[in-house]
């Protein structure tokens, strides 16, 4: 089902809608935040000189540092009092990045969700299950609202607690799935665990994925344990470009669709922040077309990707963005968290006991992602304290979950015995399988 028309325009329409949008919304950026004005300003250029889609590549990009240099609302253009809902997702330090909604962009979200949600099957009259932790991700409300908008029926059961899960999959004759693959893919072996075989049993028919990728592989291992009529697609987004509903995969699987009315997507080079052509990978960079609450011009997600422009078998026109194949920074998703290293070193250094080194360890296990952190003492004494050695376990594995909400096995080592590096330093060593691609 195609639950918009402006999902079918001819590419003339979509960019006279583009181009009006963004003439708009770079004059509020313009007007309203000083940190857009102080950017263009220093590189001359005006909302007036946007003339045509092409003077896009004029304006100044926006990253994840100026959210931290304008800590929580300086990027904002409208008052507090003004926003409906604010959520957050991780900053590479201390702080997060936050985010928020006005009533409007909370409908122009909503609807941007419900777009990708039929177009990977979603229908009034599903009974969804939302297993995306509720909280400040915009994974769980985001899809919710979207799916409650095209008349699905919603429960949101949030992460965790499998077993309960299941049982709500059968009390409840779920049809639709939410959730990240990794963790479907551990609800679908818990329930060939306990016997029962999802496509006999259970009503699940279509999965809806997100928050992280899901390689070509994770999708054959979907049909082998949920059937192979199981539909599974995944969609994308980030929480500063509002959350999930930027793009989505329809059934024909082949590239995630943009909600183009709303976001321009464009990719860089990363090196030199030229605009590449086509079917060229690069780094995609969003500017958004209608966020009152918080304009986002030329943000570069640090996502890697191509783009096709080619209207596809579906009947949608709009342009498609390949599955990703990595990020630019050294961001990790564990459990669907995005966790920067940087993180994890700031709650390590601030303990006297412990070096500045360290060494993340990262493994799938029943599809669930396991962190283990060798971390060097200073002081090799604390080695013959069994109880010593606990307690500071405990506080770091304590650190860790305060600042990020993930558990992490610890193992505190002996000085001197980590690898040392005369380059960049190798803290990250990552056994899950890297991320494939689509098409
Ligand atoms: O993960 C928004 C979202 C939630 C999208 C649920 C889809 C479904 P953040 O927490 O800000 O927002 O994390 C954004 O997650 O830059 C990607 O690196 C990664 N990511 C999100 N969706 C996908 C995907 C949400 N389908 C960051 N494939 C993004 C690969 C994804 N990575």
């Amino acid at each position: 089902m195609i639950w918009a028309k402006e999902e079918t325009l001819s590419r003339k329409e979509i960019e006279e809608i583009q181009l009006a949008r963004l003439k708009e919304q770079v004059a509020w950026a313009y007007e309203r935040v000083a940190p857009y004005r102080a950017k263009m300003d220093a590189v001359g250029i005006r909302p007036e000189h946007i003339r045509s889609l092409a003077d896009l590549k004029n304006l100044p990009m926006t990253t994840k540092q100026d959210f931290k240099d304008n800590y929580p609302f300086g990027l904002f253009a409208v008052e507090r009092e003004k926003l409906q809902r604010i959520h957050a997702s991780s900053g590479t330090t201390g702080k997060p990045t936050v985010v928020g909604y006005t009533p409007e962009d909370m409908k122009n979200w909503t609807e941007c969700v419900s777009r990708i949600a039929c177009a990977g099957g979603a229908m009034p009259g599903d009974m969804v299950q939302i297993c995306f932790g509720y909280g400040m991700f915009t994974g769980a409300l985001g899809l919710h609202f979207g799916l409650e908008n095209i008349g699905a029926t919603v429960a949101p059961t949030s992460s965790g607690n499998t077993k309960k899960q299941i049982m709500f999959m059968q009390d409840l004759g779920t049809t639709l799935l939410v959730a990240t693959p990794s963790y479907a893919l551990h609800i679908g072996e818990v329930i060939r665990e306990m016997g029962l075989d999802p496509a006999k049993d259970l009503k699940v028919k279509i999965g809806l994925f997100g928050g992280e990728g899901m390689t070509e592989g994770m999708r054959q291992e979907m049909y082998n344990l949920w059937g192979h009529d199981f539909k599974a697609t995944q969609n994308y987004g980030m929480s500063e470009i509002n959350g999930p509903g930027m793009s989505g995969e329809c059934l024909e699987l082949c590239g995630m669709h943009i909600n183009e009315d709303h976001f321009i997507a464009e990719v860089i080079d990363p090196e030199t922040g030229e605009v590449l052509p086509e079917g060229q990978h690069g780094e995609l960079v969003v500017t958004c077309l209608t966020k009152k609450a918080l304009p986002m011009i030329r943000y570069r997600t640090k996502d890697i990707t191509r783009l096709f422009y080619e209207p596809c078998k579906c009947g949608r026109t709009t342009a498609r963005m390949e599955n990703l194949s990595g990020r630019t920074d050294d961001m990790l998703i564990i459990r669907g968290v995005n966790v920067f290293p940087t993180q994890i070193e700031e709650v390590l250094l601030k303990m006297e006991e412990i070096g500045p080194h360290y060494e993340i360890e990262l493994e799938r296990v029943n599809h669930l992602d396991r962190m283990q952190i060798k971390v060097e003492l200073v002081d090799d004494s604390l080695l013959d304290s069994y109880a010593a050695l606990e307690a500071l376990e405990k506080k770091i594995r304590a650190g860790l979950r305060t600042m990020l909400g993930l558990d992490a096995a610890i193992k505190l080592v002996a000085p001197g015995t980590l690898p040392r590096f005369e380059g960049k330093a190798k803290r990250v060593i990552d056994h899950r399988k890297s991320m494939g691609l689509n098409c």
